[in-house]
């Protein structure tokens, strides 16, 4: 277990592990594995189970293109409003004496300028705007997708899936669910994916109810501004 802020990403040891200071990192039989869609392709490869990638080679590319636009687009944009909504407040609390510190840890000079903006200009920033506007898209495209089949690539639980879970599993607590609220394509899909014993075992593991409600308060207080920004780009 790594405690971001208390500085685990930013030691030597994990940096030798992971040189953007980032996480996920997977360790597996003393090889280091980065990159959250490479460690899924690995682990789908790696482990015995259920194949998590469509066997036709149709299906397999769309798949990849989901996980491409989760690693590309709905990363940093929800990034872009977790920070511009909830982390904002933790960070200036924290390190509100010496910000200019804080942003110089951080190693990628885009992330660090795109820090700088969110922290200050919260939910406001065009960051965490452009954030919104393109996770809503990827709400009409997952409607799009499951208009007729259960998961996004086809009857089957694909990468495609586990991809795009944690972004709309951030919307959902930062109680921006309303997001989907005309959209019920995402909802059946999103139910479906609750149910899923996969999604306890992940969500579950680490509870943390003091986090949940502030990531709650959080959202609910940028709400108006959220739907602002939609407005202004529908
Ligand atoms: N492309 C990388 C991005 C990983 C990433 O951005 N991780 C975030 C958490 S989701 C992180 O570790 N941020 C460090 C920080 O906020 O200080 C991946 O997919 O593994």
């Amino acid at each position: 277990m790594l405690d971001r802020d208390a500085g685990d990403l930013l030691t030597p040891d994990y940096l030798r592990f992971n040189p953007n200071a980032v996480v996920p990192t997977l360790v597996h039989d003393g090889h280091v594995v980065i990159e959250s869609l490479i460690i899924m392709a690995y682990i789908d490869h790696a482990f015995v189970g259920p194949a998590l990638s469509p066997g036709d080679p149709l299906g397999r590319a769309r798949m990849q293109m989901w996980m491409k636009q989760a690693d590309e687009k709905y990363l940093p944009s929800i990034g872009a409003v977790t920070y511009g909504t909830f982390r904002r407040r933790e960070i200036l609390e924290q390190h509100g004496d010496h910000l200019e510190a804080y942003y110089s840890d951080i190693p990628d000079p885009d992330r660090r300028a795109q820090r700088r903006s969110v922290v200050e200009q919260g939910i406001r920033s065009p960051h965490a705007r452009q954030g919104i506007v393109t996770l809503q898209q990827m709400l009409v495209d997952i409607k799009a997708a499951v208009s007729d089949q259960p998961y996004l690539c086809g009857a089957a639980y694909s990468l495609a899936d586990a991809s795009v879970t944690p972004f709309v599993s951030r919307l959902n607590e930062l109680a921006l669910d309303w997001m989907w609220a005309d959209l019920p394509g995402v909802r059946r899909w999103w139910d479906r994916i609750r149910a899923r014993a996969s999604l306890d075992a992940v969500f579950g593991a680490f509870p943390n109810p003091d986090r949940i409600r502030r990531l709650r308060e959080a959202g609910l207080e940028a709400r108006p501004a959220v739907e602002e920004i939609l407005l202004g780009a529908a």
